[in-house]
């Protein structure tokens, strides 16, 4: 598990809160998911490259509620990804332990991105990362988070038990990987930190109040 803070630039921040504006209006744009019982996740959801069912946990080319397509994964994140998987390695291979020797992340080209957006009263649920194929879990093929604007509350653990999570403020720019043995660790955004917006980020988008976040990862 690696943390990368402010990782990305102010002005790659600003480019991917701007592009997933564009498309959080369009075809396949952000939603607020629920279940089948009726409840509604507490954010705004949007897929990139296939559709994420957080009712089913399955993968789909079209969205069940409305039949849409999800947007492609701007060619601009994919940049990103590849870059911080790169440096994330440069980093292990520089201060990691002698046992994380030859234990580097395995590279990963996304196939799949989703886009959640937190209003300053949004949460996510513990949970675990494992709707992929059984071969990208086994492989601890990583998934890569981006967090911009408001700061986040995360915990994470080794298991559900939530009183021996450990937290971390998850701030604009911070790049966090999940990859190899933790691939399957638990986490949960327990809460949203108001008015934590860089200033420049704010102003050089107008975006709303609220935190964006995108996991990539592979099916
Ligand atoms: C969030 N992130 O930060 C939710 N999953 O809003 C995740 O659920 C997540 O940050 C897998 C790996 C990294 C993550
Ligand atoms: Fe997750």
């Amino acid at each position: 598990m690696v943390l990368m803070k402010n990782y990305i630039s102010s002005d790659d921040q600003a480019s991917i809160v701007n592009i997933c504006r564009d498309l959080g209006i369009g075809d396949g744009g952000f939603y607020q998911p629920g279940y089948d019982g009726g409840r509604k996740m507490n954010l705004q959801m949007m897929c990139l490259g296939k559709n994420w069912d957080p009712d089913t946990n399955m993968y789909t080319e079209l969205r069940r509620s409305d039949n849409t397509k999800p947007p492609e994964i701007h060619p601009k994140f994919h940049d990103i990804v590849t870059k911080a998987i790169q440096d994330a390695n440069d980093f292990i291979r520089v201060n990691g332990a002698s046992s994380d020797e030859g234990r580097g992340l395995p590279s990963m080209s996304p196939d799949i991105c989703i886009v959640n957006f937190y209003s300053e009263i949004g949460s996510l649920g513990l949970h675990q990362d494992k709707s992929e194929s059984e071969e990208s879990l086994k492989k601890g093929v990583p998934v890569v988070s981006f967090s911009i604007g408001d700061a986040a509350d995360f915990s994470y653990g080794e298991t559900r038990a939530v009183g021996k999570a450990d937290k971390v403020i998850l701030e604009s720019g911070d790049v966090l990987i999940f990859g190899g043995e933790s691939r399957l660790v638990y986490h949960a955004v327990t809460g949203i930190d108001p008015d934590t917006v860089p200033k420049s980020l704010r102003e050089a988008t107008g975006m709303r109040p609220g935190r964006l976040n995108l996991t990539f990862r592979k099916y």
